[in-house]
């Protein structure tokens, strides 16, 4: 059975903001461009015109942003995209950092 609760006008609540990571790609001289392409569409979720952009960027730079997610989530794509690095014979790498809020 539903409770009807009745809740006053202009309360304050307080929500626990999750702390967010940044996940960066970071550039190697091996692993193929189209393979990192293929890693920011499929695991960032990337068109592949931002991929493409992204991709170049770390070519160029040394390191780029892929996303910024929770710590599990940001956590689980570096694993991913490790991974899938090795069984294809890749070194691609990544860095996680904290972002200030
Ligand atoms: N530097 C690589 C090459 O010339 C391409 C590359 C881009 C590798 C981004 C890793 O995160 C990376 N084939």
């Amino acid at each position: 059975m539903k409770e009807r609760v009745f809740l006053e006008e202009e309360q304050e609540i307080s929500i626990d903001q999750p702390e967010l990571y940044r996940v960066y790609l970071l550039n190697d001289d091996y692993t193929t461009m189209d393979f990192v392409v293929h890693v920011l569409m499929t695991i960032f979720e990337k068109s592949k015109v931002e991929a493409t952009r992204i991709m170049l960027y770390v070519h160029r730079h040394g390191k780029g942003l892929a996303g910024i997610y929770p710590k599990e989530i940001a956590e689980t794509k570096v694993a991913q995209v490790e991974s899938l690095a090795r069984a294809n014979g890749f070194p691609l790498k990544c860095s996680i950092e904290r972002d200030d809020q």
